[in-house]
């Protein structure tokens, strides 16, 4: 029996909802969610296996001008998603009219590898404005097979799954065929942290902390994890704590709430946040923390 496996690289705009496809089709929360942009920082790879398949997924972060260090590793990963993919996935949303990055625009448009232009989030549209997306988007780029879709909902998700694999050369599986990631478990943890920071805190708050996850010990009813959060600044680091530590606990309680069901396993969180200046602009951290790779 034949069997096909490849690349796939998901891009686009910043909240388009890269993440929320990739996870359809893997079936996992493997990605973080959220409204804000630059809620992936990582390059995250999604392996979704069958019999006489195997696709390999890649996620990424939103294409944006970076402004300082962290957003240029951030783009490095985008950038990479050009060079070693079988198909290319790129993703706008209803109501979008363009790609701010010209740059970018051109490497789609002058694409070897197959294209899929997938228009998101139709479920907020109608008729009339979906027909309109499809023709614009069609004369923008020729070279792409449009689909209307619905990551949310799961609408015609399939359907370009089986178009993906259908266009996925002849080839042996890349990873073991029980593999889901090429991430460690330490890197969900930190992961389904930064997701809860996220949506719990306000402004520029997010975007000043890194997690890492200092202890991972799974025993055979509960995972005992310890994590740090770090911030760049006292006051950043009294926020996140909040009055008598609540909004930590808050933090701390549902990512907990996540992770069991990610490892569905018991899991104890310890959490606590330091002080790190200049994390963002420091290349030597950013190595650590996984960019710069
Ligand atoms: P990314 O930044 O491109 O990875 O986008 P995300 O996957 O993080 O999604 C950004 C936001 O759009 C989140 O609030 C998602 O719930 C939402 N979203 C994603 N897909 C859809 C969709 O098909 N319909 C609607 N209505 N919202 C969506
Ligand atoms: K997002
Ligand atoms: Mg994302």
């Amino acid at each position: 029996m034949s069997h096909k496996a490849g690349f796939v690289n998901i891009i686009g705009n910043p909240n388009v909802g890269k993440s929320t496809l990739m996870n359809a089709f893997v079936g996992e929360k493997l990605s973080i969610i959220t409204s804000k942009a630059q809620t992936t920082r990582h390059r995250i790879l999604g392996i979704v296996n069958g019999e006489n398949f195997q696709v390999v997924l890649s996620d990424t972060p939103g294409i944006i001008k970076p402004a300082y260090e962290l957003q240029s590793s951030m783009m490095d990963f985008v950038k990479s998603a050009f060079e070693d993919a079988d198909v290319l996935v790129y993703m706008v949303e209803i109501g979008e009219k363009e790609l701010k990055d010209e740059a970018f625009f051109k490497k789609i448009t002058n694409s070897k590898i197959p294209v899929l232009l997938l228009i998101n989030k139709i479920d907020t549209s109608n008729q009339d404005q979906l027909e309109a997306q499809v023709k614009l988007w069609s004369e923008k780029v020729p070279n792409a097979l449009i689909y209307p879709i619905s990551a949310l909902e799961g609408f015609n998700v399939k359907e370009v799954f089986e178009k993906i694999i259908e266009l996925l050369p002849e080839s042996p599986a890349f990873y073991p065929k029980d593999q889901l990631t090429d991430k460690p478990e330490r890197f969900f943890v930190n992961e389904n942290i930064r997701e809860k920071i996220l949506l719990n805190y306000k402004k520029e708050i997010p975007y000043a902390v890194e997690v890492d996850t200092e202890e991972f010990f799974e025993e055979e009813n509960i995972i005992r994890m310890r994590s740090v959060i770090m911030v760049e600044r006292e006051t950043q680091k009294g926020i996140i704590i909040g009055h008598k530590g609540s909004a930590l606990k808050k933090v701390g309680v549902e990512a907990r709430k996540d992770l069991e069901k990610f490892f569905g396993k018991q899991v104890h969180l310890e959490l606590y946040v330091k002080v790190n200046k200049n994390w963002r602009s420091d290349q030597r951290q950013l190595k650590r923390f996984g960019y710069n790779q």
